[in-house]
């Protein structure tokens, strides 16, 4: 027993295969390769939950990332989705699915954004390809934005989905900011909107949030809408709609797809990111759908070529599963009812959430006025809050939050709202 661990312990220490001296010429080859790569800065999204989990406190609370979760602050995975499972269980392939993706899939989320009947879903004017979600959608548009109007900028709303900024930026395409959020009113800054819309370059690209925007849960009236897509028309300005949140805005998909809708009445050519991350809660299925309205057949032709000629030498072709089960729920009228329902049910519960954490936070006598939780929509409360409040939310009472004061109403909950509107009194009282 003894002579055989003093054997292990000698094969562990055995000297390494490289001399020490030329070790150490190796690494230092190795430092100087990669000696400049500092540590990249934490996402202001996602580093929230890292910082979360990280927490061993029992009160913790993550209302940091967009992530739909039940009343007992539990991950949910629909029904709807649950029971394409079980359709899909034993019966799926694992081969390669086109460059462009699942033609099933992407002929579904077409009518869910461009209308049932959309005319120009049947004249084929519309190059579809599956994404990475609304994420790798997004992406893939700057990139052939790039690709194909070198020159051109992407105008994006102040203040916006932090990760815009990074994926503009790695497509190396220019950004300009455009007036969107009042702060004093906490609504919708038209009248700046609107002049920017006027001043911006003819035919400049602008990134617009379809529904439910993302932080500040502030959306155009239908009205404002109209008259956006109008001075569009007259700057022939491109309208790229992100839509990461269609249901949760109004709980009805179709009345969230207004805004597309509106500006595909007016005669627009647009582009559009779909994402059933949130409401499909397929978050880690990266699931999505990049779609281009073209001239006319022959050219969706050639820009879904393009899109292609993308992403292969990116990720070649995108995942299976999720796909699948988007595509099983939206063929299926019982399954598509199902899931109406439960998207309703998500943006209900976020709602009476928003009331009770108003209702709290009156209670406790709170001066402020906290009108605008209720009036806002979507996932979203754009608080108001101070980074320096934020983080005092943070080291003193364990709430994990991003430090522009957006609190994720998907993560409050029965069990939650009082000690987080207690906290929120606490670091927000005047003096
Ligand atoms: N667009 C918007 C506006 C958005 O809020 C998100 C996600 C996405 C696109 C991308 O989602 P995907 O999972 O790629 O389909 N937002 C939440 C999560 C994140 O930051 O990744 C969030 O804001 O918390």
């Amino acid at each position: 027993m003894a002579a055989l661990s003093r054997a292990a312990s000698s094969a562990i220490r055995r000297p390494p295969l490289l001399l020490p001296s030329r070790l150490q010429a190796a690494r230092s080859m190795a430092s100087s390769l990669f000696g400049h790569v500092e540590p990249a800065p934490k996402d202001p999204i996602l580093g929230v939950t890292e910082a979360f989990l990280a927490d061993p406190s029992p009160d913790k609370v993550n209302v940091g990332v967009g992530a739909y979760r039940d009343d007992n602050g539990q991950p949910v995975v629909l029904d709807c989705v649950r029971e394409a499972e079980r359709r899909i269980a034993g019966n799926l392939n694992m081969e390669y699915l086109p460059m462009g993706g699942s033609i099933k899939m992407i002929e579904e989320s077409l009518k869910l954004a461009y209308g049932e009947d959309s005319e120009f879903v049947k004249d084929k004017r519309i190059a579809a390809v599956q994404a990475l979600s609304g994420t790798g959608a997004c992406r893939l548009f700057a990139d052939f934005q790039k690709r194909f109007l070198p020159d051109s900028q992407i105008y994006i709303p102040t203040p916006t989905w932090s990760n815009h900024h990074n994926i503009w930026r790695d497509a190396q395409v220019p950004q300009k900011t455009f007036t969107y959020y009042h702060p004093e009113s906490r609504g919708l800054d038209f009248a700046g909107l609107m002049n920017d819309i006027k001043n911006a370059p003819d035919g400049s690209f602008f990134l617009l949030h379809a529904c439910a925007h993302n932080p500040t849960g502030v959306d155009p009236t239908e009205e404002q809408w109209r008259e956006i897509s109008h001075q569009f028309k007259v700057k022939k300005h491109f309208p790229f709609f992100d839509m990461a949140y269609q249901g949760f805005a109004s709980g009805d998909p179709e009345r969230d797809a207004k805004a597309i809708r509106i500006f595909l009445e007016d005669g627009h050519q647009i582009g559009c990111a779909q994402s059933y991350a949130k409401n499909m809660g397929l978050y880690g299925q990266r699931a999505g759908c990049l779609s281009i309205l073209c001239e006319d057949e022959m050219q969706a032709v050639a820009v879904k070529s393009q899109l292609q000629q993308i992403a292969r030498p990116m990720y070649s072709n995108p995942p299976v599963h999720g796909a699948l089960v988007v595509s099983i729920i939206l063929n299926d009228p019982e399954l598509k009812s199902l899931w109406l329902k439960e998207v309703k049910g998500m943006a209900d519960r976020i709602i009476g959430m928003r009331k009770a954490l108003k209702e709290n936070l009156e209670k406790l006598g709170s001066p402020l006025s906290w009108e605008h939780i209720t009036n806002q929509i979507g996932m979203f409360c754009y608080s108001g809050m101070t980074p320096e409040q934020v983080d005092r939310l943070t080291n003193e009472y364990h709430i994990y939050m991003t430090r522009n004061g957006r609190i994720s109403m998907a993560g409050v909950t029965t069990g939650n709202v009082a000690y987080l509107a207690n906290a929120i009194h606490d670091v927000t009282k005047p003096n």
